[in-house]
């Protein structure tokens, strides 16, 4: 008799700002369950009515080892497909699946992968600042802190917000040659961001950083889809002197044909794809040596089985991964990030966010970071498991989120 899908629970919580959506698959099996992420924090109503209305009643009663025949039926059986709500919906079974195998195998889901190809991962964390000193002592103490792998940002994604308390008109406090942002009479709340600004003020920064802390420790950067066409092939060309570990989605994947030029002109390691949903947009990127390393997130292509795919499809063309880790990747995926980091041949970095106590009080077996080296355990399956008790006490609120209602300087809108 196989084991089979009993009952699907959807977990919501919200410890932080981020509203995380976690699925829980009981099986046929007395006390058999697994746990998969299904997180898209902006629209995390939406992935609850998907998993409530369509999905769950899709999977209930069916043979819990059939992964693979699941995941390719899910994705198809509504037709209508590879949109972030039904990918990180369908992703949510697809990890519990994983979690459920390796229960039942008695192994770790690196295991399951092929085992291990490393005993840890390295992790990048964020630095910020409002001014490129700041950034430079946020490295020098993450450093102290044994992180190896750092990004520098300046004011977020670059932008100047009111939120964020950079305030509209005040100058972006590069000492010299200050950039002011001049908004229009009635310009509207929210973020403001000025490409050309951003773009001095990036190269000042990095330079500045650079000067402070050498060239041992590895730099990244996030341009988080900001930069229109040309814009971000110069930044990419500017930033060269820099050697940065890599410069993380220069463009937007609506303006994925550009990469090609990005790539004639400078060898600036590029990361590519949290955004993305759709196979259509890695596979050019991958089969023409565009990018050198892929960072969706998991969640928002479908779960692990496609994250496997592609890092296999990415491994023949000398290109590693880079998942995407940010806050919103709840525990339980950030786990599933790590196992595949794990196993993967071909694995580069992985981002970290650095969860606090309520995350880790939340979600026992949440991975261990020590010396900027995030470390597996050796349970079966994830590895990960929630106290749905605690979950319950930190209920999600409902707000619109405002960071990402962005513009530039004369208020029209722009990418957040
Ligand atoms: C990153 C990302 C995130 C996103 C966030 C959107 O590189 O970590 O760009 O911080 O902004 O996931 O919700
Ligand atoms: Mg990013």
């Amino acid at each position: 008799m196989p084991i089979t899908i009993k009952d699907v629970k959807v977990i919501t919580t919200q410890y932080n700002k981020q509203r995380l959506v976690i699925v829980k698959i009981i099986t046929s099996e007395n006390g058999l369950y697994g746990l998969g992420c299904a997180t898209f924090t902006q629209r995390y109503q939406a992935v609850v009515a998907a998993l409530k209305g369509h999905i769950i009643p899709f999977v209930l009663g069916r043979d819990v080892s059939r992964i693979e025949e699941m995941f390719n039926m899910l994705m198809v059986s509504g037709y209508w497909r590879n949109g972030p709500v039904l990918n990180n919906a369908i992703s949510g079974i697809d990890q519990a699946l994983w979690d459920i195998k390796g229960k039942l195998a008695n192994m770790p889901v690196y295991d399951l992968l092929g085992g291990k190809s490393r005993e840890a991962a390295h992790v990048y964390v964020h630095a910020d600042g409002s001014e490129p000193q700041e950034v430079a002592d946020n490295v020098k103490a993450f450093q102290e802190q044994g992180y190896r792998y750092i990004r520098v940002q300046m004011g977020g994604y670059g932008g100047k917000t009111n939120m964020a308390g950079f305030g509209i008109g005040n100058s972006n406090t590069v000492a010299e040659d200050r950039d002011v942002m001049i908004l229009p009479d009635n310009a509207p709340s929210g973020a403001y961001f000025d490409p050309r600004a951003y773009m001095r003020n990036m190269l000042k920064m990095m330079e500045h950083v650079r000067s402070e802390v050498g060239t041992s420790v590895e730099l990244l950067h996030d341009v988080h889809e900001r930069l229109g066409t040309i814009n971000a092939v110069q930044f990419a060309k500017d930033v060269e002197p820099f050697k940065l570990f890599f410069l993380e989605d220069i463009l937007a994947p609506e303006d994925l044909e550009w990469f090609e030029r990005i790539r004639q002109q400078t060898t600036t390691a590029l990361a590519m794809g949290e955004l993305f949903n759709n196979p259509r947009e890695w596979q050019p990127l991958i089969a023409n040596k565009l990018i050198d390393f892929i960072r969706m997130h998991v969640s928002q292509m479908g779960g692990i089985t496609p994250a496997r795919n592609v890092t296999l499809l990415a491994n023949h063309y000398g290109i590693r991964t880079a998942w995407h880790g940010p806050a919103d990747t709840s525990p339980i995926g950030h786990a599933a990030n790590l196992h595949l980091d794990i196993w993967a041949p071909n694995f580069g970095v992985q981002e970290w966010c650095r969860f606090n106590d309520v995350a880790y009080e939340m979600f026992p077996g949440l991975p261990e970071v020590r010396n900027g080296y995030m470390y597996p355990n050796d349970k079966p399956g994830l590895g990960i498991d929630i106290n749905e008790k605690l979950a319950a006490k930190y209920p999600c609120e409902d707000f619109v989120e405002e960071w990402t209602q962005t513009r530039l300087p004369d208020g029209s809108p722009s990418r957040p």
